[in-house]
């Protein structure tokens, strides 16, 4: 394959709502881009972009595929991303390496749930934009009214540069007012006839026209100088002025598609190559000491891994952007991450499950390598000048649903671990954790559709039978007023016999409370609790009634009650234990009989101090369509919810609660269909506060069955 430089690279991804025909027009790029011989499709299951197992299953994209095209002089690079939320981590590394995002429209819906929550994230990242109408050749195609929407949910930067003659059924034609050309579309794609407009539509054409111009002028002092000097501008200061306006995103084009009949697609390759901003155009990424890459080919390398994947037969492949330098085949680099060194043996471009090998990768481009021994997406590989460098890293966003997770046959747990990880490696919004509090394995992730195809690939690819089970809360115990209690461990039986007796008083602990003053403190332990809170552990003893020796046994079983709350079995914290008195036995006293001393007048003084169960509540912050907001209102307050506060951001408010976690249980879901999947939210952990009494005397109740079955 030709070597292409910097200026010759386009970088766009195909973003935009489920179903809107990204991976269909991605598959005609690549046939008019000369990368394949055939056009597939979807629906045949021979595209060449959703081609793994699990997208053929679903018919649907579940993650980013790399591919290319080549057009006049030019190599695209094309991510074509998966329109469902819960693959928004996709989206976002797709995002990240390209220098424009295609949003792509389905003209019979309009603007649509994914077309928003991917905005969302193309104007965080602050990436240019432009728009292709697609499916312009079906009955329902409505191109006005998506023109309409796209116009009040973006503005009028969203700007038509092309409009179709004909929408619906026979669509075939559009009029360009770039060039000021009717394009006449072959039935089933190909090269389009270009013909002068028309004189029917004129008027109209010259209106669409001098809106883009005013626009194109918007993007520079010097061309909205010409453009009052002249009231119009001449093609060449048009063209400038629609890929600087494409670039500094005062301006986000639409063109005209059917991606299904390959219609619109080799104009829309030729409108790339001219006028979207090459890497060089765009406001350049920075490494985390914000500093800007210039996409130097004489620099030392850098170059970002964005993704990886695992391919039958050729295992790790991980894709990368260069920012810096030229990346040779068997470059020698340092992961900036983990200090390794990697050799890069073999260097591919890639269209999906086909590849092509390259010896050498200019910065701008992307390209993919195998074999890393210990990089992972969000790594930065370097030079050994600029090792050290980081590439500012993806942000993935947190897990949004959660569930715990077994494997049906108790022999694939530890394997099932295995694979859990080398997933996580891919998709880092997958996470799971072993919770040694929960008893139970975690798996969370963007969404129930996601942790589905975490399992069907489980079961499918790796071949381990695994259950989702609701995930345990980890409640807390604690107490609420100060209570006594001793106990006496006493043993004799045949040779040696073991003795403890502890006097004990707990009260709850606060900040700042000062000692009590009925057992004057003699020495004092503060700990800090691995789950959170404090347990202060007073020694009180007077005239040596428990030898110093004996109470760290006696702290010991304390502890071991902590770890496993009187109640339910939870982690208790934030209590103070003031030892104030005991006995000893001159032969039979032992730690074993402390240990078990302490252990028990804890549990009894517990039982009467008061006890509470504590909830970790959560902050929850739903972005919800105005319209939809007295439904998710309504469902929140069910959920126990202290709402914290309501903003409207554009058509949408968010909505700030407090949330116990135990009502969160799968409220992706619910969320979801409260909303037709037009809402999202995040939640984090806040803080832990008591339950109500009905909801403690539920769970007291739930524990003791739970201790039956156990007996
Ligand atoms: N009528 C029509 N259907 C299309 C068009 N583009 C895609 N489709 C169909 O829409 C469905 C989803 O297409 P796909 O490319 O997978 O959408 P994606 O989810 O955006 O990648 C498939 O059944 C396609 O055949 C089009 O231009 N016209
Ligand atoms: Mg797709």
């Amino acid at each position: 394959m030709k070597v292409y430089q910097t200026k010759e690279l386009r970088n766009i991804a195909l973003v935009g709502g489920a179903k809107a025909g990204k991976t269909t027009i991605a598959e005609a790029m690549l046939f008019e881009g000369g990368v394949i011989k055939r056009r597939g499709s979807v629906d045949d299951k021979n595209s060449v972009s959703d081609y793994r197992e699990i997208e053929l299953d679903r018919q649907a994209s579940v993650s980013s595929t790399v591919l290319y095209a080549e057009h006049s002089g030019h190599k695209i690079n094309i991510i074509d991303a998966p329109g469902f939320d819960d693959f928004i981590g996709e989206v976002i590394a797709a995002l990240k390496v390209s220098d424009t995002a295609v949003m792509v429209i389905n003209s019979q819906n309009g603007v649509e749930v994914g077309t928003e929550i991917t905005w969302r994230q193309i104007s965080r990242l602050e990436k240019p934009v432009v728009f292709i109408m697609n499916q312009l050749e079906h009955e329902k195609a409505n191109f006005d009214e998506s023109l309409r929407q796209l116009k009040t949910q973006f503005g009028d930067k969203a700007i038509a540069a092309q409009y179709p003659v004909n929408a619906g059924l026979g669509f075939d034609s559009v009029v360009d007012v770039l060039k000021m050309k009717l394009y006449k579309f072959p039935k089933d794609g190909g090269n389009p006839e270009v013909f002068d407009i028309p004189e029917n539509e004129k008027d109209k054409a010259e209106e669409y026209r001098n809106a883009i111009i005013e626009a194109a002028a918007e993007s520079e002092e010097a061309l909205m100088e010409a453009f009052f000097e002249n009231g119009t501008l001449s093609d060449e200061e048009l063209s400038k002025g629609i890929r600087q306006g494409i670039a500094t995103r005062t301006m986000f084009p639409i063109m005209c598609a059917s991606g299904k009949h390959n219609q619109g697609v080799s104009r829309f390759l030729e409108f790339v190559t001219e006028n979207l901003p090459s890497p060089l155009e765009v406001v350049p990424e920075k490494d985390i000491n914000g500093n800007e890459f210039k996409l130097d080919e004489k620099s030392d390398p850098v170059a970002f891994i964005f993704k990886t994947a695992v391919e039958q037969h050729l295992g790790e492949l991980s894709f990368f952007r260069v920012y810096e330098g030229i990346i040779q085949e068997s470059a020698d680099l340092v992961n900036s991450d983990t200090d390794s060194k990697e050799r890069l043996s073999q260097l591919f471009v890639v269209a999906g499950k086909n590849r092509q090998k390259v010896d050498r990768v200019v910065p701008g481009d992307i390209a993919a390598t195998i074999k890393l021994k210990d990089t992972n997406t969000n790594d930065t590989l370097t030079g050994s000048k600029n090792q050290g460098v980081q590439v500012s890293p993806i942000i993935f966003p947190d897990p949004k649903h959660r569930t715990a997770i077994k494997a049906k046959n108790t022999g694939d747990e530890e394997k099932l671990g295995t694979v859990l990880r080398e997933m996580n490696n891919i998709d880092p919004t997958l996470l799971y954790e072993q919770s040694k509090e929960l008893r139970q394995m975690l798996l969370s992730g963007q969404g129930e559709m996601h942790l589905n195809v975490a399992k069907w690939a489980l079961e499918n690819i790796h071949k381990v039978e695994i259950e989702f089970i609701p995930p345990r809360i980890p409640y807390r115990e604690t107490i609420t007023k100060p209570s006594k209690a001793t106990y006496r461990h006493k043993k004799q039986s045949g040779g040696a016999g073991q003795f403890g007796e502890v006097y004990m008083m707990i009260e709850p602990y606060l900040e700042g409370k000062p000692d009590q003053k009925e057992f004057p403190v003699r020495k004092q332990e503060v700990h800090d609790l691995n789950w959170g809170g404090k347990l202060v552990f007073n020694n009180c003893i007077v005239g040596g009634a428990i030898d110093a020796r004996f109470m760290p046994a006696i702290l010991k079983g304390i502890m071991e009650k902590m770890e496993e709350g009187p109640l339910t079995g939870s982690y208790a914290r934030d209590i103070i234990v003031n030892i104030y008195d005991g006995k000893m036995h001159p032969v039979d006293s032992n730690e074993i009989s402390f240990k078990l001393a302490g252990r028990h007048a804890f549990k009894d003084a517990f039982k009467n101090a008061g006890p509470k169960i504590m909830e970790p509540i959560y902050d929850v912050e739903v972005m919800v369509p105005e319209e939809k907001m007295g439904d998710v209102m309504t469902d929140l307050q069910g959920r126990r919810a202290i709402i914290m506060g309501m903003e409207s951001e554009g058509n949408y408010q968010r909505i700030r609660a407090k949330v116990p976690l135990a009502e969160m249980n799968r409220y992706s879901t619910s969320l979801s269909s409260i909303t037709s999947g037009r809402a999202t939210y995040g939640m984090k952990f806040a803080e832990y506060q008591q339950v109500p009494m009905d909801i403690q005397e539920q769970l007291l109740r739930a524990y003791e069955e739970e201790q039956k079955e156990d007996e």
